[in-house]
């Protein structure tokens, strides 16, 4: 059995990146006796939690939910204080992670893995890093996250901006004091949503430049009430386990229910119940909402009246709701007072459809009309909430080579081809935690994580208990598993946004819907049913000669 120190250059599984996907995948690792390096480009542990410390930013499962499940003592010693944690605390949690299962000494920080080339013949990965480190390893496992890699936005004379420009996804970890000054923000989704109303109460003027409106839904964010934890800790066990069967590994009371069952009233009434709740919890609400048009309309139409309701001038609540695709065919956001604070005076909503930025000046921002000369805004600070290049960004950016030199990135030119979203054909050995073409990022992710890290570290065992030394998806499963895919989205209404779920956000990707829209508890009875049938639609192979 290989070893695994800061100078070992030949180990039995890489890990890429050190948020919860990477720990936990160590953790196991080491609990089957493998020798595992992590590679992790930040200077810390925690992956999103570490990068997006932007104001406002927290999770929008709760946290109860999008927490560990695999340790009962984990579980016993941790509290959260809120709902919906904050981002710091997450990170904390993460931290404690690392330090609690001595995951630290087997995590390179500031080391960003570049290229991981397959040897056929050794049967190995050779894993390089930016740092000049060249690995061996028997296994690749990437954890380098869905949302981890910022789109690049190179809005014309951006260099030139005489203020402060900021991404939420990278943002400063001293933090920024907006008071006083005059700050523009563009993006409106998730991290702009949660960002926007903190922002608005700091700087003297905000300015909201939105391509796209969002849906989005009260979060009513508060302290965790004691009685909720006391429930929570005394039925941990069974709602962990019935979490795992749910379509979204999250509690949201899911009826069966199909919107024109009920009449109006009811309807109304059901939507104002899950409203009042928050979070989300309105998507459980009918069983038709993601998949007939008309019944979905209905729920938009309950988010319209609600933004009518909320915002104050109705030209600007107008502008604020989506018109051009079904409800949450986007990512729904999940927000504490978003549409109230466009009742502020100092905030203003520009629509970027109708008047688009033409360029940064070094005093702020030009928006452009299409029939006259634009409007100079003058900031002090820019925010960039622009979003990521999603499920495949950084995947895309290491040069990943298996079988016969081929690369990754031009096996998937015409969008991801995976089996379960955890392999790739001719990639033995190389595994991709919450990837493309599994439930990933339609789920609470942590549920999520954990089931590819306990179905990787599982097949590990298997190989090891078999004497096999690789394994490899065959390309007819994988042809068959992205038909599956592509069918069960063809069935939803998502194709129909154009959302980072498509790849729409980055110019040049292939338009395809990402994750597995089958849901969690269906796709865990596959993997499993998979898994039980010796790996169905895997190829194992014993070591060389
Ligand atoms: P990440 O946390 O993204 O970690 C991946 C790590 O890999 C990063 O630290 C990155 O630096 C590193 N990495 C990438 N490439 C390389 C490389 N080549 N070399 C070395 N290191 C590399 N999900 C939910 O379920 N609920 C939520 O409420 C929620 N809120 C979110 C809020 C924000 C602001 C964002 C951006 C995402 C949110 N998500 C949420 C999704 C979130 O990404 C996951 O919940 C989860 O944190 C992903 O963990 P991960 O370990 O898979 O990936
Ligand atoms: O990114 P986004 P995000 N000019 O892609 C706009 C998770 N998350 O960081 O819609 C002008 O959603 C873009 O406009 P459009 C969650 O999964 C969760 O906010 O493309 N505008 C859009 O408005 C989420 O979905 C939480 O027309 C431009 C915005 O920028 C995912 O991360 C919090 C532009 C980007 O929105 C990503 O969220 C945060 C341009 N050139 C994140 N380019 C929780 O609440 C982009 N935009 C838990």
């Amino acid at each position: 059995m290989a070893t695994a120190t800061a100078q070992t250059t030949s180990v039995d599984a890489v890990i890429v990146g050190a948020g919860f996907a990477g720990m936990y995948m160590l953790h196991r690792l080491r609990g089957l006796g493998l020798a595992a390096q992590v590679f992790e480009a930040g200077s810390g542990v925690g992956g999103t939690w570490f990068w997006n410390r932007y104001p406002g930013a927290r999770v929008d499962i709760r946290s109860l939910e999008y927490s560990f499940s695999f340790s009962p003592e984990l579980e016993d010693e941790w509290r959260w204080s809120e709902r919906y944690a904050p981002q710091a605390e997450l990170l904390r949690y993460a931290e404690h992670v690392a330090d609690r299962f001595d995951l630290r000494r087997n995590i390179s920080l500031n080391t960003r893995v570049t290229a991981a080339h397959y040897d056929a013949a050794a049967q190995r990965w050779d894993v390089r890093t930016d740092d000049g480190t060249t690995v061996s390893a028997r296994y690749v496992i990437m954890a380098t996250g869905c949302l981890s890699v910022p789109t690049d936005v190179d809005f014309a004379g951006i260099a030139d901006f005489a203020g402060r420009i900021y991404r939420t996804s990278q943002w400063p970890h001293e933090g920024v004091d907006f008071s006083g000054q005059r700050v523009g923000i563009i993006g409106t989704g998730s991290s702009a949503i949660q960002s926007i109303p903190i922002i608005a109460a700091q700087a003297s003027q905000l300015t909201v430049f939105q391509r796209t409106p969002n849906y989005s839904v009260p979060a009513h964010n508060g302290p965790l009430a004691p009685e909720e934890v006391a429930d929570w800790t005394a039925n941990r066990t069974a709602y962990r386990a019935a979490i795992k069967l749910t379509p979204g590994g999250f509690f949201n009371e899911p009826r069966e229910t199909l919107t024109f069952d009920e009449p109006p009233e009811a309807q109304i009434a059901e939507l104002e119940r899950r409203w009042a709740i928050g979070g989300f919890q309105i998507l459980g609400a009918y069983a038709d909402m993601g998949i007939d048009p008309v019944a979905n309309k209905v729920t938009a139409d309950f988010a319209a009246a609600k933004i009518r309701a909320l915002v104050e001038d109705p030209a600007v609540a107008d502008l604020l709701t989506p018109k051009d695709y079904p409800f949450a065919t986007k990512r729904l956001c999940v927000d504490s007072n978003y549409y109230a604070t466009f009742n502020r005076n100092n905030v203003r909503l520009v629509d970027l459809k109708a008047t688009p930025i033409e360029c940064i000046t070094p005093a702020g921002i030009r928006t452009m009309t299409k029939d006259s000369g634009g409007e100079d805004f003058s900031f002090d600070a820019i925010v960039l909430a622009t979003g990521f290049d999603a499920m495949t960004g950084a995947l895309d950016r290491i040069d990943i080579r298996g079988r016969d030199g081929v690369r990754l990135k031009d096996r998937w030119a015409h969008g991801p081809q995976t089996y379960l979203g955890l392999m790739v054909a001719g990639f033995p050995n190389l595994f991709t935690i919450t990837g493309p073409g599994s439930p990933s990022v339609l789920s609470n992710m942590l549920t999520s994580i954990e089931q590819h890290v306990d179905w990787i570290a599982d097949c590990l065992d298997h190989l090891a208990r078999h004497q096999q030394a690789s394994i490899e998806a065959s390309p007819e499963a994988e042809a068959a598993w992205v038909d599956h895919v592509n069918d069960i989205a063809s069935q939803t209404l998502y194709p129909q946004a154009n959302s980072w779920y498509m790849g729409a956000n980055v110019p040049g990707k292939p338009r395809q819907f990402l994750p597995y829209a089958g849901g969690v508890g269906v796709y865990r009875e596959h993997c499993d049913g998979i898994a039980a049938r010796g790996y169905e639609g895997f190829v194992l192979q014993s070591a060389a000669a």
